[in-house]
């Protein structure tokens, strides 16, 4: 599985949602991708796995944690992602 690191830059909208969390028992992912924003511009890609936000490993995050990590980042937001077969 690869794994690739996109630096977004802000303000939000980042033109994404997610899906999944640890309260889930579910891994997080991108579950949508606004058309032409900025998250697809940067190639991030529908199903891919989100394994850090701004180096901060998800795994022990529920939901709404990420979301609250990626809503407190203003003028770039840092992803570790994963594309998976
Ligand atoms: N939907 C938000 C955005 O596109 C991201 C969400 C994960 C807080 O900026």
């Amino acid at each position: 599985v690869e794994s690739y690191k996109v630096i977004l830059d802000g303000p939000a909208p980042w033109g994404f949602r997610l899906q999944g969390g640890k309260d889930f028992s579910m891994p997080l992912s991108i579950s949508r991708l606004t058309p032409g924003g900025k998250a697809a511009q940067a190639g991030v890609g529908v199903g891919d796995w989100v394994l850090s936000i701004d180096g901060e490993l998800t795994s022990p995050m529920t939901h709404i944690e990420a979301q609250n990590r990626i809503r407190a980042c203003g003028d770039r937001l840092c992803l570790t992602l994963s594309r998976v077969p």
